[in-house]
């Protein structure tokens, strides 16, 4: 979402084939009406470019990055190196299933976090709603959101019959 407004969220995926998982996660944070940049910057192809990006839409008030990236995954790693905002890593799927990308994500060295899911869909979702519940610590109006979202979740399912 390129957005008039100043992004919460920034999405940053290695390629644009990582966009049809991605796009999941924007979906969901456009769900909570959050601001938030999607942009494609690779830390191997466009090492300059993915730190001024991050450097310039962390001083445009972003608070919170997700990281996306498949095989050698070490995106969302040089992310983290570059802003001390939560980054949260979404491992892509790729020729060995996604887990070169979940285990080089998630594997970082002390000193540096990435917070890691799931690898594909569900991981680009879950990345989204922990942005949101990281920001729902000082944006008050999101708890409720978060809450409610869950609330229709579980409705959802109990409402669920097999015939
Ligand atoms: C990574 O390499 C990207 O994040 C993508 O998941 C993977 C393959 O990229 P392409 O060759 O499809 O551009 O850097």
């Amino acid at each position: 979402m390129a957005g008039k407004e100043q992004p919460l969220v920034a999405v940053i995926m290695g390629s644009k084939s990582d966009w049809e998982t991605m796009r999941h996660a924007s979906e969901t944070l456009a769900e909570f009406g959050i601001a938030h940049e999607c942009r494609v910057l690779s830390a191997h192809r466009t090492p300059e470019a993915l730190s001024a990006f991050v450097k310039d839409v962390e001083g445009r008030g972003c608070e919170v990055f997700i990281g996306a990236a498949g095989g050698a995954a070490h995106l969302a790693g040089v992310m983290a190196a570059r802003t001390i905002r939560p980054v949260l890593g979404v491992p892509m799927p790729s020729a060995l299933q996604g887990l070169d990308s979940l285990l080089s994500m998630v594997q970082m060295p002390t000193g540096i976090p990435v917070g890691t899911l799931g690898v594909g869909r569900a991981g680009a979702v879950n990345a989204a709603l922990l942005a949101v519940a990281i920001l729902a610590n000082t944006h008050p109006e999101l708890r409720d959101k978060l809450l409610a979202y869950r609330r229709k979740q579980a409705d959802k399912i109990l409402g669920e019959t097999l015939t």
